[in-house]
């Protein structure tokens, strides 16, 4: 697998050339419509960026690693009417669009038949790359904990960097090494023997800037664990590799904590 730079998405090569992107949260401005804010369409863009990457990167495959669209309780007014119209463009450019779906996907399958399909929420496994993909906010499938990379979303983790008028919040990748027999016994319970070794869980940042992300240098320890996967303990978000958009490795969590902490 490699980073796309100067994005939030990754290409896997196998079984086809895939572009991973997770939480594009499309119809996310009917929440602040609904709040009075009535800020322009900003869904359109997004796909069209992502539309532009796939196109770059030759992709073949979208895969979406949750969240793809906004609304928690089945699609919103604007999500039935903005969904099929957006993806359908993206379908020219991609021969297929997979979604794991996350916390926010619910009751959307059948508006995107034909568009878009849907897996288990619990995983996708890809063998040929050795990774599994789940959204992180519900319990793995074991075969997820058996691969050597597992990439996630849900938790949208930015660095704040600068302060006051000038500062910025930028998305991270985190890249945590985990113990997993531990994550199995933590899981699963019994039935883990063979689990053995240790797994890397890769956190995406948000492909939706507009959301809100959680700074990772100033939220408590415990308001990063979301999740079943982190809350095994069998990944230490202290530990965790912090990477730039640009692909550009910054520090561990830790040493960034004790700076801008
Ligand atoms: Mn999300």
């Amino acid at each position: 697998m490699k980073f796309v730079e100067g994005h939030a998405a990754m290409v896997i090569e196998k079984p086809v050339r895939t572009l991973v992107v997770a939480d594009l949260h499309l119809g996310f401005e009917e929440e602040y419509r609904s709040k009075g804010v009535r800020i322009p369409l900003q869904s359109p863009k997004i796909v069209q960026e992502l539309q532009n990457i796939a196109a770059e990167q030759a992709a073949e495959r979208l895969l979406v690693v949750g969240d793809l669209k906004h609304n928690v309780r089945g699609p919103s007014r604007l999500e039935y009417e903005l969904l099929p119209k957006l993806l359908k463009p993206l379908k020219k450019v991609v021969d297929e669009i997979v979604v794991v779906p996350g916390n926010h996907d619910g009751k959307v399958a059948q508006l995107l038949a034909g568009l878009a399909s849907f897996t288990p929420a619990k995983g996708l496994v890809v063998e040929e790359e050795k990774t599994g993909f789940t959204h992180g906010h519900v319990r793995p499938d074991r075969k997820v904990l058996l691969m050597d990379f597992i990439v996630t979303g849900h938790l949208h983790p930015v660095l704040k960097v600068g302060s006051g008028i000038s500062s910025a919040r930028i998305g991270i990748w985190l890249k945590i090494r985990g113990n997993r027999r531990r994550a199995a016994e933590m899981l699963y319970g019994k039935d883990v023997e063979i689990f053995s070794g240790e797994t890397t869980m890769i956190i995406m940042p948000s492909f939706n800037k507009m959301m809100q992300g959680r700074s990772v240098t100033e939220i408590s320890e415990s308001g990063l664990v979301r999740g079943p996967l982190l809350k095994t303990k069998a990944f230490d978000l202290m530990t965790a590799e912090v990477i730039g958009l640009d692909g550009v490795y910054i520090g561990t969590l830790r040493e960034l904590r004790e700076v801008l902490g």
